[in-house]
């Protein structure tokens, strides 16, 4: 495993705003590195401890003043980067945090590259490469049960489970070096049929965690829900009243929706995410015509369908035109009801956007809907493969078991050759997790983060 120091400035002391752009109470500049005290002494720390907050006041190395700061030195190795860190909170804004960054600067440090801090804690060994991702992922979560999966990840969770496959690889090469080893006996000192049991065993698990990757799909990006129907049946206003917020255009104008608006609403049990389309129907304008082939695709990827219409005649003309576009639940729903007092159908769900009437009971059916759809439901505090990364690296160590009992069951490769397999499945498992060698693993991870993180 190299180490930070061992790579292309991995000895500059890195710095960035670790806090948002933008007017606020604080703004956070962090420095990380060897001369990161050396450098918060040459603008004005004069005093540091370890763990202790120390108002300063803070100079350029030229000595004109900057912000009255406090100042957090984190001795190495128990950092966040595992090297000494220097946090400063400044006075936040946006004149304040450049200045002292540009102050850091010319005290010597390089600016961070998005990422870096992560990366160097990676390297630190002060978490794995799932806990970064972890980091990333509770820092993007929209939802309350992606940060929930976030948080889980971050405290080790997944990367255990990891690790345990991985052992479970190392165990089963073992078995097999043994069984070469000594190999006098008629049946080999292990029975074929142990190796085969444990091999098959350990072929399930993997399938079984990468599984998981369309529930965490489920939990980080929302159930699709589409909000379907004729132009002007008030799809657009139900989509705001929905979200609580004005984000859909609405006009009494017919074909105002031309192109699909997406949002996420963070329900429980899982988040949903609506779509508003534009109203189906056949029409000669062309730009209406390329949204009403755009609401055809989300109808195809649709979990939950909201086939919408403002009287019996219209929801019952979506439904045909949305039947075979979609594979989804479908919830008919009576919009604008406010101006229509006729009772309707029992499994009609009446809505008004105008009053507020019934938004209610329609998110308590999407939500059953959602729930009963295409993805069972995780239990609560389950480990989940929440990236393509992970689903790759398991599919990987799953086909190379596959392949491993194939030759073993067949009995065609000698043990040798056939336990290569094993070698590759620990390969793709240690990549996972981040025991490796290899620049580009991380090079990959890194490339989505952001300065300062
Ligand atoms: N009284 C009443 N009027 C509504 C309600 N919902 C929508 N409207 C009106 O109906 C008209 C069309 O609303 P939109 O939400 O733009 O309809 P849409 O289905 O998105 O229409 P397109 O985007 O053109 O397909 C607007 O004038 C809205 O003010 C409602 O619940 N009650
Ligand atoms: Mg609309």
């Amino acid at each position: 495993m190299v180490t930070a120091h061992q790579l292309p400035g991995g000895d500059d002391t890195i710095v960035a705003r670790a806090t948002a752009a933008g007017r606020g109470a604080i703004a956070v500049i962090r420095l990380s590195g060897a001369r990161a005290t050396s450098i918060a002494r040459a603008l004005g720390a004069s005093e540091l401890h370890p763990r202790r907050a120390t108002r300063v006041a803070l100079r350029h190395p030229n000595g004109e003043p900057l912000d009255d700061v406090l100042l957090t030195w984190f001795a190495a190795p128990r950092s966040y980067t595992g090297d000494d860190v220097v946090e400063i909170a400044t006075h936040g804004g946006q004149v304040v945090p450049a200045l002292v960054l540009a102050a850091c600067v010319a005290a010597g440090a390089r600016q961070a590259t998005p990422g870096e801090f992560t990366r160097r804690a990676v390297l630190n060994g002060r978490m794995d490469l799932v806990q970064a991702e972890a980091v990333a992922d509770l820092i993007d979560a929209r939802t309350t049960a992606m940060h929930r999966q976030a948080l889980s990840q971050l405290d080790g969770g997944l990367s255990r489970r990891l690790l345990a496959l991985r052992d479970e690889v190392i165990h089963l090469e073992a078995l097999i070096a043994y069984d070469i080893d000594f190999p006098e006996e008629d049946d080999g000192p292990i029975a074929p049929a142990r190796i085969k049991n444990a091999a098959e065993s350990l072929r399930d698990a993997l399938r079984a965690l990468m599984n998981t990757a369309p529930q965490a799909a489920v939990l980080r990006d929302g159930v699709l829900v589409v909000i379907a129907g004729p132009p002007n049946a008030g799809k657009s206003s139900l989509f705001n009243a929905l979200l609580g917020e004005s984000r859909a255009l609405v006009t009494p104008i017919a074909g105002t929706t031309r192109d699909a608006i997406e949002a996420v609403l963070d329900r429980a049990p899982l988040p949903l995410r609506f779509v508003d389309t534009a109203g189906l129907r056949d029409t000669d304008d062309a730009i209406e015509r390329l949204g009403i082939e755009v609401s055809t695709r989300y109808l195809g990827q649709a979990q939950v369908v909201l086939a919408c219409g403002s009287s019996e005649d219209d929801i019952a003309a979506t439904c045909e035109a949305i039947a075979n576009r979609t594979a989804g639940m479908v919830i008919r729903v009576h919009t604008k009801a406010d101006l229509d007092a006729s009772a309707s159908d029992a499994q009609v769900q009446r809505v008004s956007a105008e009053t507020g009437q019934g938004l209610g009971d329609l998110l308590e059916a999407i939500d059953r809907a959602a729930a009963a759809g295409a993805v069972a439901l995780p239990p609560g505090d389950d480990v989940l493969v929440t990236r393509e990364r992970h689903r790759a690296g398991l599919a990987a160590a799953h086909d190379e078991l596959c392949a491993f009992l194939r030759a073993w069951e067949s009995g065609a490769l000698p043990a040798p050759v056939a336990a290569v397999h094993l070698y590759a499945a620990r390969e793709s498992l240690s990549d996972l997790i981040g025991i490796v060698d290899t620049e580009d693993v991380l090079d990959r991870v890194f490339r989505e983060f952001c300065i300062g993180k």
